[in-house]
């Protein structure tokens, strides 16, 4: 049977929660899917972030690698196409670091690309009604961090796709004013995310960039 390792994080900033690992955890409540699921929330550090994803990668050997991670100030669930090597953040981390101009991986490629069919699943959630879109920049902080081990991960094991998706934040919880979709599309969305990974195993070629 596959099986497909789905990640969420913890909150972080001034946020008192986080819509992804709310998600990843109603996604591995009612999960009935065809595929062995595998479910963590990571914490928001640098250090230990992408040390706990390539533990749960050696320990359970999944097919599939979903990340997933908020994106405050968003309006689309948003499916990352690119991940690169770099971390610059703009604060601290749930650990107080704050790497600056350092590569997440030390002589590893500038940039890596994710193996999830990325245009199929934003096809696919937008279809459901839930908004989604392709993103071509997952920023430079900790997600971006997770997103590169996994891709640079998944390029050494034949078979593995990985990839990383940001959500927006949740209606309960969105700042004032702020862009929102209710938790449950959140986590149909990663329902959707799966589903569309087990079932296209080469993306659609579709336009799906931007001019800027
Ligand atoms: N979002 C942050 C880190 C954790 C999260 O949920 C990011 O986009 O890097």
């Amino acid at each position: 049977m596959t099986t497909v390792l789905l990640t969420g994080f913890e909150p972080f900033a001034a946020d008192p929660t986080n819509p992804s690992g709310d998600a990843v955890r109603l996604v591995a409540g009612g999960w009935d899917g065809a595929a062995h699921l595998v479910t963590d929330v990571l914490p928001v550090t640098f250090a230990g972030a992408a040390v706990r994803l390539e533990e749960l990668i050696e320990r359970h050997c999944p097919d599939i690698v979903i990340s997933t991670g908020l994106a405050g100030g968003r309006d689309a669930v948003t499916p990352e196409r690119v991940a690169i090597n770099l971390q610059d953040a703009r604060i601290p981390d749930n650990d107080g670091a704050q790497p600056v101009d350092l590569p997440c991986v030390p002589g590893g490629p500038a940039a890596l690309f994710s193996s999830l069919p990325v245009k199929a699943i934003a096809r696919d959630v937008s279809a459901g009604g839930i908004p989604a879109r392709v993103s071509l920049s997952a920023g430079s902080y900790v997600c971006n961090h997770v997103f590169y081990v996994a891709a640079q991960g998944a390029a050494s094991r034949p078979g593995t796709r990985a990839g990383f998706i940001h959500v927006p934040w949740d209606t309960a919880h969105a700042p004032e004013g702020q862009p929102a979709v209710p938790l449950a599309d959140i986590a149909a969305a990663l329902h959707v995310a799966i589903a569309t990974t087990l079932a296209t195993p080469h993306d659609l070629s579709a336009p799906a960039g931007s001019i800027h």
